[in-house]
């Protein structure tokens, strides 16, 4: 019996979540440069969109997505991207 879809999503966002902060080593927390890779690397979609909804991305400033300020997203800060990106994604199917 296979996972279920839903299942299959959360597991793969925590993966790749914890795939990209670990490349600094610390697979807990995102850096600034790590979740600018994971932006360009796992939502190559929003690449090609409207300037309109290009805006709405890159009002996703690391800073406003960073509560605690401590200069990197841990899991829920991510989710917070998460969330906002797949709001722009669904708008654009
Ligand atoms: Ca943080």
């Amino acid at each position: 019996m296979g996972c279920s879809l839903s299942s299959r999503a959360v597991t793969l966002l925590a993966e790749m979540f914890h795939t990209h902060a670990g490349k600094d080593g610390d697979k807990d927390h995102l850096s600034k440069k790590e979740a600018k890779e994971l932006l360009k690397e796992e939502f190559p979609l929003l690449i090609g969109v409207s300037v309109l909804q290009r805006a709405k991305v890159q009002s996703l400033h690391f800073t406003s997505l960073d509560m605690d300020g401590d200069n990197k997203l841990d899991f829920q800060e991510f989710m917070t991207l998460v969330f906002s990106l797949t709001t722009i994604c669904n708008k654009l199917m």
